[in-house]
């Protein structure tokens, strides 16, 4: 698989310029490090500059007029990939994970009024020995991101808590942003846009993947 390649753009010098200088370390070390791996541990010396870029560059998106999800079939309003951008409303959403959801199922111990909330819940599929970060960006209401380990067709309910062996949520101020992987084989999450407090609001969903090992 390709190495990861960093997004920033002040990073790729260092990416640019680093094989031919590594090429004439390689020359003179008898080690059988290839210059593609030696870019590959250079690149890890950037992750903080890399967090600092996401961050930086998190969009605004407008709050009115109001996005237009997808109307939810069997509970679920898209199917989602590695690159998928989609926006949406959650007022137009179902109401089918609260506060006693989540609890059960351990992805926040915290009650929250998210049984008020309307959500929208996407399928995501995660391509074997990939790493999806998933991004919610809003600027207009009190959104939160949960994601739930799920195979099945059907939307778990609170009843199938037990069935359910994993779920994240991020429950930080306005939008979220959640890291969901599969190992040795393809792996499907549903990845809720949910209302602390029942409210609701204009939101963007982002997909990008990278290699996971
Ligand atoms: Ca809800
Ligand atoms: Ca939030």
């Amino acid at each position: 698989m390709s190495p990861r390649r960093p997004r920033h753009p002040k990073l790729r010098g260092p990416m640019r310029t680093l094989p031919p200088a590594c090429c004439l370390v390689l020359a003179a070390l008898p080690l059988a490090l290839s210059c593609d791996e030696l870019g590959r541990n250079a690149a890890k010396v950037f992750p903080v500059l890399e967090k600092v870029d996401e961050d930086y560059a998190e969009p605004s998106i407008p709050c009115d007029p109001p996005f237009q999800s997808p109307t939810a079939r069997n509970g679920i309003v898209a199917d989602i990939t590695c690159d998928s951008e989609v926006e949406g409303n959650n007022a137009t959403g179902t109401r089918l994970w609260g506060d006693t959801f989540y609890q059960k199922a351990f992805c926040t111990p915290e009650r929250n009024q998210w049984d008020n909330g309307p959500e929208d819940i996407y399928r995501l599929k995660v391509p074997a020995d990939l790493e999806a970060t998933v991004t919610m960006v809003t600027d207009c209401a009190e959104l939160d991101l949960v994601g739930v380990s799920w195979q099945e067709r059907s939307v778990p309910r609170t009843e199938h808590h037990s069935a359910i062996n994993q779920c994240d949520m991020d429950i930080g101020r306005k939008g979220g942003k959640l890291r969901l992987n599969a190992v040795g084989k393809d792996w499907y999450y549903l990845v809720g846009v949910d209302g602390r407090n029942g409210e609701t609001g204009n939101y963007r969903l982002k997909v990008k993947c990278t290699t996971f090992r």
